[in-house]
């Protein structure tokens, strides 16, 4: 094998030796090398491989150059893609900061919007549930009146009160505001279908008295003068069913005072002939 090898070369050897022959007949110079011996070049062999050695060698240097400047080329490019990489980090981490801000602030203004609408339905509520009170209220007493007002008919086609008396608690009364003794007093409400008024309890007296004038008398059908000290009612000829006097009363002064008056929401026995207003009921059960 070896010696197949060694022929081989020989061979080609022979052959390029053949061709730098003839290359050096064309160009006029011979160079026979009969033995493949580097120390057999002569001067003309090293001059032909200078030239390439140098071409290798300055390829070489070149390729080196070339392979420098690309590794610089790929540092710088590294180098930029990890400043690049950086930014786009330190951006995202800004962006990322910002969007939890954003979130935060979303989130307290959602709450602080839930709390003011909160507020307001409450308000609202409130609001809604007095007026539907207020509402039931009014409706209530509309219904009151409305069913006192029926009550009111029914009784007055009842007992035939005349139109003019107003109701009174649970009866019917008419104050006239006009002076008269107690005798024409009595005979006025007998013309208008009624009678001198008595009072039934001290519920209807409060509210008979404040549809009167302060400090001014009013004329009661209640009166002794048939029994001293004895009051009875006009209307009904039976004892008074209540007797509030004022202070000092009854006096029956000079013993002519047989007639009651009330004042400022007091009784007192007066003189028959004196001048007062005076008020009339319409029924004679009292
Ligand atoms: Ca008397
Ligand atoms: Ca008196």
């Amino acid at each position: 094998m070896f010696k197949c090898g060694t022929y081989i070369f020989l061979v080609v050897w022979s052959l390029r030796n053949v061709s730098l022959a003839e290359e050096s007949l064309r160009f006029g110079y011979v160079c026979l090398l009969d033995e493949p011996n580097p120390n057999h070049c002569d001067s003309f062999c090293l001059n032909t491989l200078l030239p390439l050695l140098s071409q290798i060698a300055q390829g070489q240097e070149q390729e080196n150059s070339l392979k420098t400047e690309t590794k610089e080329s790929l540092d710088l490019m590294k180098s930029q893609q990890t400043k690049i990489e950086d930014q786009l980090r330190s951006h995202m981490e800004s962006q990322l900061k910002v969007q939890a801000k954003l979130e935060a602030d979303l989130l307290e203004l959602q709450t602080k919007l839930d709390g003011k609408l909160q507020t307001v339905q409450t308000a609202m509520e409130n609001r809604l549930q007095a007026m539907q009170t207020n509402l039931e209220g009014q409706l209530q007493a509309i219904m009151a009146k409305m069913n006192e007002s029926i009550v009111d008919v029914a009784d007055r086609d009842l007992n035939k009160v005349p139109s003019d008396f107003k109701r009174i608690g649970s009866r019917y009364f008419r104050v006239i505001e006009k002076a008269q003794d107690w005798t024409t007093a009595g005979k006025t409400c007998q013309t208008m279908k009624g009678y001198l008024a008595s009072i039934q309890n001290e519920d209807e007296l409060t509210a008979i008295s404040a549809n009167l004038k302060n400090f001014a008398c009013y004329w009661l059908g209640i009166n002794d003068r048939y029994n001293e000290g004895h009051y009875v009612s006009v209307a009904s000829n039976r004892k008074a069913e209540i007797l509030k006097w004022k202070e000092g009363e009854p006096n029956d002064k000079s013993h002519e005072e047989n007639c009651v008056l009330l004042i400022d929401g007091k009784m007192a026995d007066y003189h028959c002939n004196a001048s007062c207003s005076f008020i009339c009921q319409a029924d004679n059960k009292i």
